[in-house]
């Protein structure tokens, strides 16, 4: 069925009589309804016009790295597909597009003047997105950091940061004209601890008083990158960053185990949240890890007055929640697993599985996670607007003989996740948007192509894209500017 057979079939867009409007839940005016991307994930294109090869190039190019030897050199061919994907998203009616630009394109090296070409990529998809009726949301840094930087150091390197500032400035200036929301990074702590602490990510490295160098120097990056936009952007610009926040969630009220649940926090959020938004790092997290880094030697001055560089709204990414407990020997599964701990200073702390459905990637589901994560942020910063920038399900999705994709469980995790977001709202949590993950299936990291997150199916060896049943229930979201109650 395509998005306007749907629409035909489903005219009463509007509520139409007092009961249904009883049930119905609607969003503000305004509300962004998005899906999001990352460069690396869906462009391919790993070697044209002038992009260099980036961590994740290397570490898919690494033995054992990366599931069935997987590489994003392919992906789902965004880049030369765009034309097709922004129709895709105006059929479903989105009317915002989370994406983000590979540094290795724009910067091959990570340093020097930026390559046209790869700027041009960008600009063409942004036109096409802005005569969609679409507002496109860049993220500057979704993992992709140029290997070069990585051969002089890494993000533990602290001029890296200095670097991103630069590659910020170049792109502001590039695309300031066209794109209107900017997010620095995604996901900080997946840069820093799987890439440096666990190794499950690129680089991987596994010390982690490296991965806490890096957690500075991603915190420094942001602030120093935050301030080059500011610079190059018109005063309309919204900026924000992305956080997975983790929902951290004591086992037992024993103790020990909400013990286990700070550590987490501070080193699983406090340690972006504080810098980024306070300016300070909280004093516990710098005693649970003062036997791995020097803090007083890594934190120069002025440092953490950088990195709290005012920003318009936090980007929070939100999955599943984490249940932990004192007691080590369990792996975090959740966080790819791997040897080496991804929590510096909370090596001990055991996950546990909640009860209840799991999606294709085992991660526990559970709504109310998002509510508390919102609510916590408003909590502790109340004029601060918050937008979801990254939330969704794997399933195992398939493609039916009818060329059908009946994603249902995707459909009951969207609802519910919506649901919780509108509860936020009706409290009173400025909520700007929405952003599902993903748009397209594409490359889940050391996943490979084994788990799909897509609204749109992708069969990889023909490209061929097929909306989900999720796409169209989605799409009638949009149109109706709202959900059903939930069940
Ligand atoms: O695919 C990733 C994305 O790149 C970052 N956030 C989580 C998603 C699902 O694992």
């Amino acid at each position: 069925m395509t998005f306007v057979q749907a629409r035909q079939a489903d005219p009463s867009a509007p509520v139409a009589d007092a009961a249904a409007a009883e049930d119905f839940r609607r969003f503000p005016e305004g509300f962004l309804w998005g899906s999001a991307t990352s460069a690396y994930q869906i462009e391919g294109a790993a070697n044209e016009d002038g992009r260099s090869a980036s961590i994740w190039d290397t570490f898919c190019g690494t033995p054992g790295k990366v599931h069935r030897g997987d590489t994003g050199a392919v992906a789902a061919d965004h880049y030369h597909r765009w034309r097709e994907d922004v129709a895709l998203m105006r059929d479903m009616g989105l009317n915002a597009y989370r994406f983000s630009i590979a540094w290795p394109r724009v910067q091959p090296t990570g340093r020097g003047p930026a390559v046209e070409r790869g700027l041009d990529f960008y600009r063409r998809l942004v036109d096409d997105l802005l005569e969609a009726g679409i507002t496109p949301l860049a993220t500057l840094y979704h993992w992709d950091l140029p290997q070069d930087l990585e051969d002089i150091g890494g993000w533990p390197r602290r001029d890296t940061a200095q670097r991103f500032a630069d590659y910020a400035l170049l792109t502001g200036r590039a695309l300031g004209d066209r794109v209107s929301h900017w997010t620095t990074l995604n996901e900080p702590w997946c840069s820093a601890f799987l890439g440096y602490a666990s190794g499950v990510h690129a680089p991987g490295r596994t010390d982690a008083g490296d991965a806490l160098r890096a957690a500075h120097h991603l915190n420094l990056a942001h602030g120093l990158g935050a301030a080059a936009l500011r610079d190059v952007l018109p005063r309309t610009a919204r900026l924000s960053v992305a956080l997975n926040l983790h929902q951290v969630r004591a086992l037992t009220g024993e103790p020990e185990d909400l013990e286990a649940a700070r550590r987490i926090d501070a080193v699983g959020n406090r340690i972006f949240l504080g810098p980024m938004l306070r300016g300070a790092y909280d004093p516990d997290l710098l005693q649970d890890t003062a036997h791995l880094v020097d803090w007083d030697d890594l934190v120069r001055p002025g440092d953490l007055e950088a990195a709290a560089a005012p920003i318009d709204e936090l980007g929070i990414n939100y999955y599943t929640p984490a249940v932990v407990s004192a007691g080590g020997g369990v792996r975090d599964d959740a966080h790819g697993g791997g040897d080496h701990s991804p929590w510096p200073g909370a090596e001990d702390v055991a996950f546990h599985q909640p009860p209840g459905e799991l999606t294709a990637m085992r991660w526990s589901i559970d709504a109310t996670g998002l509510r508390d994560l919102i609510d916590r942020v408003h909590q502790d910063h109340p004029d601060l607007p918050v937008v979801i920038t990254e939330n969704g399900m794997a399933c195992e999705d398939y493609r039916s003989p009818e060329g059908e994709v009946n994603d249902t469980d995707r459909i009951a995790y969207l609802h519910q996740h919506l649901g919780a977001v509108h509860q936020a709202i009706e409290a009173g949590v400025p909520v700007s948007g929405y952003f599902a993950w993903s748009l397209l299936d594409n490359f889940e990291w050391a996943y490979g192509y084994a788990k799909r997150f897509g609204l749109v199916y992708v069969d990889f060896p023909s490209q061929c894209r097929t909306p989900k049943a999720s796409a169209h229930w989605y799409a009638r979201a949009i149109r109706r500017n709202g959900i059903d109650r939930l069940p």
